[in-house]
């Protein structure tokens, strides 16, 4: 059985989050994150094995993409075990090294300056204390989830499907924050940096900027916990932006400075990393050039079986239900749609509990092997604004934004 509880209810308190001096044990990070097992991960351009590291602070056993600085995907069998990814599992990305080994919850500020009337330098009690508190449920997926599976092969992360969770962000809203401030007339972007440094000092900074009405639009949020406790230090602790239905790239972590600005923001993370062809679902020809790029932006829908695995055989004429999850992307999902005859018929799936707009929603589908031989499953997913995810794949330079109906290929028995 899915487990279909939210995640666990040690409610976060005031004093539980600021009890909490520091967290160390990132020294860690700059010795060798010790390999203990490994898994297989079939991509096509390979590695088909990676290890299993359980040597990073506060994260359970996490497959290793790279040490430093640190690329942790969440293990596939964790998809199958409910909708809220435990934070221990929860995939790792950092773009660069210099990531603090602590943050101290007395002496940290956030502060929101730049094109506001009045500058502030805000403490974790003031924001927990100060501004009403949100909930809200909502899948992190990074612009590269799957890329290990795109063809022709593209540089980048070689993810399977692992580089994306789904969690309850509690915080307050960006919009709240930035009113408390009082943006000038004549501000169009929110700029976001959080405590991590760029490894050379002329390297960029990472930052990412939002436009103005969406940093204000009262769902963007400013989370101080997840699934109800405080964020892992690799997930961003003590504070880290949620931008609901957008791609992770703009979830700064370990959040610290809210730049208002009157210009639009050049800087490389926001400008010129992170862009996606100006096509339907970002699709080119592979190599094709002299495409006009935009920034990547809302995620597309997706959906996944999560208990039975390729390469399973099944007896026939025993019943197989089919179970796993599905998001909409920018929007809820609308319907799940499975097939196990290779897309030549689908039926609807069943619904399970709805978490939100912006969470991972579990599916259902009955199954029953008819006859020996092998068997292509597929599930689809219909987003609220009526996008659906292609049957062939898409291409870009990048690979992000990959979305193709997943198959499960099984063996009747
Ligand atoms: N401060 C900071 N925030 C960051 C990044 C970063 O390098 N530094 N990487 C972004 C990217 S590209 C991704 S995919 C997500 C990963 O979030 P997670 O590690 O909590 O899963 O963090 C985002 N926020
Ligand atoms: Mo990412």
């Amino acid at each position: 059985m899915l487990n279909d509880a939210p995640p666990r209810h040690g409610s976060l308190t005031r004093r539980r989050l600021l009890g909490a001096a520091s967290l160390g044990g990132l020294a860690v990070l700059s010795h060798r994150a010790l390999a203990q097992t490994s898994v297989n991960l079939p991509l096509p351009g390979g590695p088909g094995e990676r290890p299993i590291t359980t040597a990073f602070p506060q994260k359970g056993p996490m497959i290793l993409q790279r040490t430093r600085p640190p690329l942790l995907e969440t293990p596939w069998s964790v998809f199958d075990q409910g909708v809220f990814t435990p934070n221990d599992q929860f995939y790792v990305r950092w773009h660069w090294a210099m990531i603090p080994a602590e943050v101290k919850v007395e002496t940290f500020r956030l502060t929101v300056r730049g094109h506001v009337n009045q500058a502030l330098s805000l403490s974790l009690q003031d924001l927990l204390t100060g501004l009403p508190r949100v909930d809200l449920a909502a899948v992190n997926q990074c612009s590269g989830n799957s890329r290990g599976f795109v063809t022709p092969r593209v540089p980048g992360a070689q993810w399977a499907n692992g580089a994306m969770g789904n969690a309850l962000w509690s915080g307050v809203r960006l919009k709240d924050v930035l009113d408390r401030a009082g943006v000038k007339a004549g501000a169009v972007q929110v700029r976001l940096k959080g405590l991590d440094e760029a490894v050379m000092p002329d390297a960029p900074q990472f930052m990412k900027s939002l436009s103005l009405d969406h940093a204000r639009d009262g769902e963007v949020m400013i989370a101080y916990a997840m699934n109800n406790e405080q964020l892992p230090l690799l997930n961003g602790f003590p504070l880290r932006l949620v931008v609901p239905g957008w791609y992770s790239t703009y979830w700064v972590k370990m959040l610290s400075d809210i730049e208002v600005l009157d210009q639009p923001d050049t800087n490389f993370w926001t400008k010129s990393a992170y862009t996606i062809p100006d096509t339907p679902n970002a699709n080119i020809a592979p190599g094709q050039t002299g495409v006009a790029m935009v920034p990547i932006s809302r995620m597309n829908p997706r959906s996944f079986i999560t208990n039975i695995a390729s390469g399973t055989s099944l007896p026939v004429g025993r019943p197989a239900p089919l179970r796993g999850i599905a998001f909409g992307g920018d929007s809820a999902v609308a319907a799940v749609d499975v097939s196990v005859d290779g897309g030549a018929s689908w039926v609807a799936a069943q619904l399970g509990k709805d978490e939100g707009t912006y969470s991972f929603r579990q599916w259902t589908a009955p199954f029953t092997p008819k006859a020996a031989g092998p068997v292509k499953l597929m599930v689809r997913c219909t987003n609220g604004k009526g996008a659906v995810q292609p049957a062939t794949p898409t291409w870009n330079a990048s690979g992000f934004m990959r979305n193709v109906i997943e198959h499960t290929d099984i063996v009747a028995v």
